[in-house]
């Protein structure tokens, strides 16, 4: 198939780099997003998020010719929906995002259109997002009814790339492709092949949506184990650092890291999307979910912990006058992203208790947002370092690990990540 105009849908984290990389390799593409400035941002050559080198190949693309950003949709040989998927407060996810995408984009699909969801969903959305397209087009025929001779190609194509590393990954790493039949699968492989250098792997779409939400919550099981050993460990007093390190050696064990919880938008949010479909069967990811929610609760006891151990060792002081030194509050090393992030959560709750001072050292930020700075002073490495009377690691970013350890004698300290 030649696709000479491709769609995106939603110009965020995963759509715009899709986008811009589609351009990056000569196809005209058209960016659609519900956000004004996102457009404006992005006309103008330059990106409205964070990753490495994509500001570069965005302005590449606009300047050449290839890349566009616009709110209403164009006719387009393929169209890729890339909106976000989160859940509502009963953890049920909430697929409306998609439902207008599919809205926004059925007035201008036509005979022979390839229609790919990649937005991270339940096992059945793509189904349903086919529901919405046939009902704002009855004059089109589509997989689920016409199988092989539908008028439209639908497939599920989930993106799995690590923030930080998207344009890499997106090139390099393997493609599953969930196509509603097998012609739909082949369109959509002749699509990725455009910039894919990865294998393309065929299934159907209830499989590809099943995998996404397996790939992110065996993560989750696997960090939910790392935790509760912490805790394990924290009762027994056993490194439990030292202890994974040793288990890690036998040749068939990989534990991950434990740390003050899971955050971003992905392993957090995925696993839930399996348990409200099966509720009944889902037991273990459910349980991992609880058990990486509940991790920042434990860390802020024992930082209440160390602060009343403070106390104890210097009687002269009283606890408005204990300053906390926090250090990161990202949602994992060497990135600038706050949102969902426990170690944020974790300050949050601390400044919500704690009467003294609380310090904060986030190298990837140079200011803190505006509601945060009334809770924060945020300093430089050194100088938490020399006003905390309490430390407390939240994220592994690079620039901590360089703290010698000789220096932390006499310091009291919580270290949810190992580095200390
Ligand atoms: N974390 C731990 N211990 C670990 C590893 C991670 O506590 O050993 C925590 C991190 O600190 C962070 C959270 O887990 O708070 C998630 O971080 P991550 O680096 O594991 O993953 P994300 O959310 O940045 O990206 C994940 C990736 N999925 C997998 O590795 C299976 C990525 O490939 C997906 O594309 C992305 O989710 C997504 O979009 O779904």
């Amino acid at each position: 198939m030649n696709f000479e105009t491709i769609s995106v849908i939603g110009l965020g984290y995963i759509g715009l780099p899709t986008a811009a990389v589609f351009a990056s390799r000569k196809r005209k593409v058209i960016g659609v997003d519900v956000n004004r400035q996102a457009i404006d941002t992005i006309n103008r050559g330059d990106i409205h998020i964070v990753e490495p080198e994509l500001d570069m190949i965005v302005h590449a693309a606009v300047t050449e010719g290839y890349l566009r950003a616009t709110a209403i949709a164009e006719p387009a040989d393929a169209f890729l929906i890339a909106v976000p998927t989160p859940f509502k407060n009963d953890h049920e996810p909430d697929l409306s995002y998609i439902e207008s995408a599919s809205k926004t984009i059925a007035p201008v699909l036509k005979k022979g259109d390839l229609v790919i969801l990649e937005s991270t969903s339940p096992v059945g959305a793509t189904e349903q997002m086919v529901g919405w397209l046939a009902e704002a087009r009855p004059d089109l025929s589509f997989p689920i009814t016409h199988g092989e001779s539908s008028d439209i190609r639908i497939a599920y194509c989930p993106e799995r790339v690590l923030p930080g590393h998207v344009l890499r990954e997106l090139v390099q790493n393997d493609r599953v492709i969930g196509g509603m039949t097998p012609k739909c699968s082949a369109a959509a492989v002749s699509l990725y092949k455009i910039f894919v250098e990865g294998e393309c792997v065929v299934t159907n779409s209830r499989t590809a949506e099943m995998c996404k939400l397996t790939e992110n919550s065996f993560r989750d099981v696997n960090i939910a184990f790392a935790n509760e050993l912490s805790i394990i460990c924290d009762k027994l007093d056993i490194n439990v650092w030292e202890l994974i390190s040793l288990a890690n050696r036998h040749p068939r064990v990989n534990i991950l890291q434990p740390g003050p919880g899971v955050g971003g938008h992905c392993i957090a949010v995925d696993p839930w999307f399996i348990v409200s479909k099966t509720p009944e069967q889902a037991k273990l990811i459910r349980t991992a979910r609880e058990v990486n929610d509940s991790k920042p609760e434990w860390v802020v006891e024992k930082i209440k912990l160390a602060v009343a151990d403070y106390l104890l060792a210097n009687p002269d002081k009283t606890a408005r006058q204990v300053t906390i030194g926090c250090f990161g509050l990202a949602f994992k090393p060497d990135i600038d992203d706050l949102r969902e992030s426990p170690a944020l959560a974790i300050a949050e709750k601390i400044a919500a208790s704690h009467l003294g001072r609380i310090l904060v050292v986030e190298p990837n930020i140079e200011i803190l947002p505006e509601a945060l700075g009334k809770k924060f002073e945020l300093k430089s490495v050194e100088a938490v370092w020399g006003e905390a009377d309490v430390l407390v690691l939240l994220v592994d970013h690079k620039s901590f690990k360089s703290v010698s350890v000789t220096t932390l004698n006499n310091k009291f300290f919580v270290d949810t990540r190992g580095l200390w």
